[in-house]
């Protein structure tokens, strides 16, 4: 038995114990209280994040009929597509070549270890069989539950299987706002009965395709949503899963794309910073979630990022104490892009080389720079050289003694400590294009070294970065 769905299964037993819980907060409850004392239920579910945050690597997925266009998902309804051709494109939308297990083994070769899908974005089109309503996978000329065979496949591979939720819906006639972007009001609106909706859709994705690893929220910022909703909405999906990990998109805590929580406020369990690398964090969990290309759904020809930057991205990432969540958006025929999957594969092999110096690390001891980011387990320091300020890369010294020394990436360094630094050398034929791995073993733990900030030093321009 895997070891997610183990400890999943535990807790699906508990669902329908939840499923009858008092919805509505009190208006005690609405206050929500310091995120420091805030009651059990609202804590950050510390007991399901190990494998999460070892994890560190998960592959994001935004699908639906607007991939037939080649515009953003959501964002185009009403903009670059009028609504009423937008909202009929599910009826064309048949991706005869999508295949589950496919999908699941480009994630593992890259490297991931979970797997977020678009269950439903801002446009309300549903990708699997819910009774809720028709605007769904089940009634196109498709007609396959998307949902129910890629959970399937990433059961059968040991690929944890979460799901990406919005909680803005510009489609349905009970949410308050609609395209394009919110900016337009519904005629009769009524947002207890599309919270209604809210619930009754997620009760059906934990029960039909669930345990899920992670109930990934968005579209949380409009005024419709309110903190008491999102805490509500946290407690009741808690309730149904209680090993759930639920992102900070539930309130309305999240400090914009930085992605981190105002201090103090209720916001789920991790922070996600949105296309761009978050801040070096070891006492809150993060995400940074982004785009392989430029847009979140699929669109021809789109700008694709080099391997360098994907590998330097998630090396900064990891190094800051965070998890990567890279973005594909598949084509209408239901496959990913054979660029992006060689893109993917591509990373996937250096993992599978250099994999000990990202799985199961945590940030530091050295703070990132435009240079270097360090990662560490027990008592191993990985510090990855991203470019060379100089020939001889100089630190303040660890207070603890590296006992010894190697280069993960291949071929020799030199590693001298004095009492204030660490000199490292490393000759040019050894420096790798993209990260030149040095291993530190120390006499002691690295976890608890209070992370060092470096001072910043610009790079010369080098052939070999
Ligand atoms: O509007 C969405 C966008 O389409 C995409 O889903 C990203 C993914 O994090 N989130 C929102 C923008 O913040």
């Amino acid at each position: 038995m895997s070891r997610y769905r183990h400890r999943m299964s535990i807790v699906a037993g508990l669902f329908v114990l939840a499923c009858f819980a008092p919805s509505g907060p009190s208006a005690a409850q609405a206050q929500a209280p310091a995120a420091a004392d805030a009651p059990p239920d609202l804590r950050t579910n510390e007991a399901n994040l190990p494998w999460w945050r070892e994890a560190r690597f998960g592959l994001f997925i935004h699908w639906g009929p607007v991939s037939l266009k080649g515009t953003e998902i959501g964002w185009s309804r009403g903009a670059q597509v009028p609504a009423e051709e937008y909202d009929q494109l599910y009826r064309q939308f048949n991706p005869t070549k999508f295949d589950a297990e496919e999908w699941v083994r480009v994630a593992q070769e890259a490297g991931m270890k979970y797997l977020v899908i678009t269950s439903k974005h801002h446009d309300g089109f549903c990708i699997w069989d819910t009774k809720y309503t028709d605007y769904s996978i089940m009634h196109t000329p498709f007609g396959r539950d998307v949902l129910k065979e890629l959970s399937a496949a990433c059961r059968k591979h040991d690929l944890a299987f979460c799901t990406y939720h919005s909680i803005c819906d510009w489609h349905h006639p009970d949410y308050p706002l609609g395209s394009p972007g919110g900016k337009t009001p519904k005629p009769n609106p009524d947002m207890d009965r599309y919270s209604q909706y809210l619930k009754n859709q997620l009760a059906e994705l934990i029960r039909d395709y669930g345990p899920l690893g992670i109930l990934w929220f968005d579209g949380e910022w409009e005024k419709p949503w309110s903190q008491e909703r999102g805490i509500d909405l946290y407690r009741y999906v808690r309730g149904l899963q209680p090993s759930i990990l639920i992102n900070n998109r539930v309130g309305v805590g999240r400090a914009g794309m930085e992605g981190s929580t105002a201090a103090g406020a209720f916001a789920g369990d991790y922070d996600t910073p949105e296309q761009r690398i978050g801040n070096f964090q070891r006492d809150r969990p993060w995400e940074s979630c982004i785009t392989l290309c430029q847009q979140w759904a699929w669109k021809p020809n789109d700008k694709m990022k080099s391997l360098e930057e994907c590998i330097q991205t998630l090396v900064r990432v990891v190094g800051g104490d965070g998890n990567l969540l890279l973005n594909v958006g598949p084509m209408p025929d239901g496959r990913i892009e054979p660029r992006q999957v060689d893109r993917l594969r591509a990373m996937g092999q250096w993992l599978r080389q250099y994999g000990q110096s990202i799985y199961g690390t945590r940030g530091g001891p050295y703070k990132t720079t435009a240079w270097l980011a360090s990662t560490c387990r027990d008592n191993v320091v990985y510090l990855h050289l991203l470019g060379w300020p100089r020939d001889a890369i100089v630190l303040p010294a660890l207070p603890k003694r590296v006992t010894d020394s190697s280069l993960l990436t291949g071929g020799t360094v030199s590693v001298r400590q004095t009492k204030d630094a660490l000199e490292i050398q490393v000759p040019a034929q050894d420096r790798r294009p993209i990260d030149t791995i040095v291993r530190l073993e120390l006499d002691g733990p690295a976890g608890d070294i209070e992370p060092v900030a470096l001072a910043p030093v610009s790079l010369p321009p080098t052939k070999t970065r």
